[in-house]
């Protein structure tokens, strides 16, 4: 009698990969963003502490360069070999950006905290290149040249924590800057995870409402981004989010300039009951029941977490 059987919860299901091959992945990437971002390093310890809270990503974010195939695509084929399923774009015209985000499979597991509890939702941008001046088309397109098949391999990057292309030099990093933070972001961080999300109505009271949870990070010393007001509300008002200020950590360019450049951050994210599920009690409610995606309006003040204005303003 066969002793593997498909539905034996490890979901090793033939179509959707290996779920521990996968996770492990995942796990290397969260490895390198704990360690170049403190902040969010010591934001999930303090959390996960308190009360002996279990931490549930609501979702992974990475940024990338749209052109030649560096694009969104780069980075969401590990997730769709894995079970993942395309949902919406969003379209961010003055940044030059669009998004897509993806819903996780229906695995089973996953009973652990972070990357090891119930798999979550990817959020991947890229940058609109065509749009960017000449001049900035040109540093970003030498280094994706430089790059070759590098973006075959965005999931080994990101995992490993090493860029696909050669360090850029400080005037480079700087005159991308100037037209758009996104781009300098990606130049020297790559495909390494741009942020994690706490899921915060999966946390137990008190934190599990984001208000509080905001006061428990900014009591602990922390900056939030504070761009349109620090806590991001949708249209329908289901959708709640807020993030930290990135880190910064130090770096050499090409020339041999060190500077610091921002780094990574923390996001939050809480997900109110649909209208249609208001009457199921409490205990009943799961992810499922409550508002899913992302917002234009809220993503676009997210993104400034990386931004100079939020690095470098007064806490
Ligand atoms: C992504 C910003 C948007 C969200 O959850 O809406 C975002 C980024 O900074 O790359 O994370
Ligand atoms: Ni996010």
């Amino acid at each position: 009698f066969s002793m593997v059987s498909a539905s034996n919860g490890s979901q090793n299901s033939s179509s959707s990969g290996d779920d521990s091959f996968f996770r492990s992945v995942l796990s290397g990437m969260e490895q390198v963003y704990l360690n170049r971002n403190p902040t969010a390093n010591t934001i999930l310890e303090l959390v996960q502490s308190t009360d002996d809270n279990q931490i549930c990503y609501d979702h992974l974010a990475y940024r990338t360069f749209g052109v030649d195939g560096h694009g969104i695509e780069s980075m969401s084929k590990l997730f769709l070999d894995f079970g993942y399923i395309e949902r919406e774009e969003l379209r961010f015209p003055k940044k030059k950006l669009k998004a897509l985000w993806f819903s996780p499979p229906n695995v089973k597991g996953g009973s652990g905290s972070g990357i090891h509890g119930p798999l979550p939702r990817v959020f991947i941008s890229e940058l609109l290149v065509d749009q960017m001046s000449p001049e900035a088309q040109e540093i970003i397109r030498k280094y994706t040249r430089l790059s070759g098949a590098g973006h075959k391999h965005s999931a080994v990057s990101s995992a490993l924590g090493c860029l696909t292309w050669p360090k850029p030099s400080h005037m480079e990093f700087q005159q991308l800057a100037r037209e758009s933070e996104y781009a300098a972001w990606t130049l020297v961080n790559g495909y390494a995870l741009n942020h994690v999300t706490i899921s915060a109505h999966r946390l137990k009271p008190p934190l599990n409402d984001i208000n509080n949870l905001n006061q428990f990070i900014q009591d602990k010393g922390f900056k939030l981004n504070s761009e349109g007001g620090v806590l991001k509300v949708s249209p329908d008002s289901l959708l709640l989010q807020s993030s930290t200020v990135a880190d910064s950590i130090p770096f050499e360019f090409s020339d041999g300039v060190k500077e610091t450049v921002p780094c990574s951050y923390i996001e939050f994210a809480q997900r109110l009951v649909l209208p249609q599920y208001k009457d199921l009690p409490q205990d009943k409610v799961e992810e499922v029941h409550r508002r899913d995606g992302f917002e234009v309006g809220n993503a676009d003040k997210i993104f400034e977490s990386t931004s100079k204005d939020q690095l470098t303003r007064a806490a």
